[in-house]
């Protein structure tokens, strides 16, 4: 556990210096995922780094919130597919880490564009019906924003899931309250998220997503249940830009970049771990 705390440390250091580095980018959704990736890639899912496209024989995770690419970009760094150095080029011309993930520049991990919002539970969807067609026990895993849940799409993925018993798919919601605009509550509020996925017949789980004991506990719970002929989803509670003090519960760091005296701020409350890129 201590080790998976300290590699979130790291990643969340390497957050802030790629959001700095390319003065802009998304903190605040990614500080707040961090835990989630950290269980995910380097405990919970089955994965390999050498990378294959179609993730034969293995689990595979789709990131429908593409803003938050920096908590995944340094994650598939930090987990070894590919160096870490590359995170310097975040949002850089010709980079490989353009701000929202992108298949054509083929960067190992990203098997989906992502960023248009709504779009990657379909996605998870058609994998994790690809997989059962293919005899392939493995899990699919997808995250998306509660701002994203405002896209009807979702919505019509939902009640196809469920319909369709797709019972290898485990879905994440990120229940921070924010969006880019505000609170999710003065946006359009969601109401309660959770009995709304259990009305659609899914079977729901709970979870602190910045408590990194939870969010192992809670994951491995959710494997055990995949094969029941429900999907099932996680209502994740996180708080956004967690980590860095100023950023916390403020949706002003949906999408805004650090500046030099903000970045000094934000490093030294983010031990370093793994050594900065
Ligand atoms: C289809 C679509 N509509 C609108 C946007 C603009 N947009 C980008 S992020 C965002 C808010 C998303 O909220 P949430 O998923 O809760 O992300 P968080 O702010 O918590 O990181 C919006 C509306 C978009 N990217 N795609
Ligand atoms: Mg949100």
């Amino acid at each position: 556990m201590a080790e998976l705390i300290a590699i979130a440390s790291q990643i969340r250091r390497d957050i802030v210096r790629m959001v700095h580095g390319a003065s802009s980018g998304h903190p605040g959704g990614s500080l707040g995922c961090t835990d989630f990736f950290t269980a995910l890639y380097f405990k919970v899912m089955k994965h390999d780094p050498s990378f294959n496209m179609d993730a034969t024989n293995e689990d595979v995770f789709f990131l429908s919130n593409g803003h938050i690419s920096p908590v995944f970009y340094s994650t598939l760094a930090r987990s070894g597919y590919f160096e870490k150095k590359e995170l310097a080029t975040f949002r850089k011309i010709n980079s490989r880490l353009q701000g929202h993930p992108a298949t054509h520049e083929h960067l190992p991990g990203i098997r989906i564009a992502s960023g248009s919002l709504g779009q990657g539970m379909s996605v998870a969807i058609g994998a994790a019906l690809a997989k059962k067609l293919n005899g392939e026990s493995n899990i699919v895993f997808s995250l998306h924003g509660d701002g994203e849940l405002d896209e009807g799409q979702i919505w019509e993925a939902i009640m196809f899931a469920a319909h369709h018993k797709v019972d290898n798919l485990i879905s994440t919601i990120d229940w921070n309250g924010q969006q880019i605009d505000g609170p999710t509550e003065k946006v359009m509020s969601l109401g309660n998220i959770r009995q709304k996925f259990d009305a659609f017949g899914w079977t729901t789980l709970e979870m602190n997503g910045n408590d990194m004991d939870m969010v192992i506990g809670t994951l491995e719970k959710a494997k055990s249940l995949v094969g029941q002929g429900k999907p099932i989803a996680i209502m994740m509670h996180t708080v956004m830009g967690k980590g860095v003090d100023f950023m916390e519960n403020d949706h002003n760091w949906h999408g805004v970049a650090p500046n030099d005296e903000q970045l000094a701020k934000a490093l030294a409350q983010l031990p370093e771990t793994l050594g900065d890129y």
